[in-house]
C-alpha cells in the first residue's frame, strides 16, 4: 500500500518567507522547510495497481499554469483548542479550477469523492496544548503576511511516509500545467 496525496510545490523563496513566521508559540510543532507544501487532495492508502490508475489520470489532466499569493495566517480548531497554524492563499478560480480536475480525475480512478470543502492552507504547525494569548498574538503579528506571486507550473504526486520522526515526504511525479 502507498500512502499518497497530490499538492502544489512552493519556490524556496516562498518556503523562506514562510519558515520565517515561525516561532513565538509554545507547544508548537513547526514545519520543516522542506516539508511546506499545498495540499489539493489526500489520497490516502492505496493499493500499487490503484496508484498506477491515479498517474496515468493525474497525468491526463490538462490545466493552465497560474499565479499563486500567499495571504494571511489563520488556525484551525478552536480558540481554546487550536489543531493547526496555518498560511493562506489568496482566492484563485484557476486553483479552485485545478483542483476539481483533480479531483475528478481520482473519482474516476475509483477514490471515494472528498466530502470536505477544499480549503486551500499550508500547514505551518500543529499545536499542542498551546496558549491561546499567543496564538492570538501570533495571529495578530502576522495578519498582513503576504508572500508571491510565484508561478504555479506543475502538480506533484506525494508518498507520504509515516515515521517515529514525523512523515516524510517522496516527490513520486511531476504533472506539469500548460503555459499560459
Ligand atoms: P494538513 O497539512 O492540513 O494536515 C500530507 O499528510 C498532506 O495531506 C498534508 O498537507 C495534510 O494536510 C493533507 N491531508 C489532508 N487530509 C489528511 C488526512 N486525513 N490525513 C493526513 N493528511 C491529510
Amino acid at each position: 500500500m502507498l500512502r499518497l496525496f497530490v499538492a502544489i510545490d512552493l519556490t524556496e523563496e516562498l518556503r523562506q518567507r514562510l519558515a520565517g513566521l515561525a516561532g513565538g508559540v509554545p507547544g508548537a510543532r513547526w514545519t520543516e522547510s522542506d516539508n511546506l507544501h499545498l495540499t489539493l487532495r489526500f489520497i490516502g492508502e492505496v493499493p500499487e495497481d490503484q496508484a498506477m490508475d491515479i498517474d496515468a489520470a493525474l497525468a491526463e489532466i490538462r490545466a493552465p499554469a497560474f499565479p499563486l499569493t500567499l495571504d494571511g495566517v489563520g488556525v484551525y480548531g478552536s480558540a481554546r483548542r487550536a489543531r493547526v497554524l496555518w498560511a493562506g492563499v489568496e482566492r484563485s478560480e484557476a486553483l479552485a479550477h485545478l483542483q476539481a480536475k483533480v479531483e475528478s480525475a481520482l473519482v474516476r480512478c475509483g477514490l471515494p469523492a472528498e466530502e470536505r470543502k477544499f480549503s486551500p492552507h499550508i500547514t505551518l504547525a500543529r499545536l499542542k496544548d498551546a496558549p491561546a494569548d499567543r496564538i492570538g498574538r501570533f495571529l495578530s503579528d502576522r495578519g498582513l503576511f503576504r508572500a508571491g506571486p510565484m508561478s504555479v507550473e506543475h502538480v506533484t504526486l506525494y508518498r507520504s511516509h509515516l515515521g517515529n520522526g514525523g512523515a516524510v515526504y517522496e516527490a513520486l511525479r511531476e504533472y506539469p500545467l500548460a503555459e499560459s
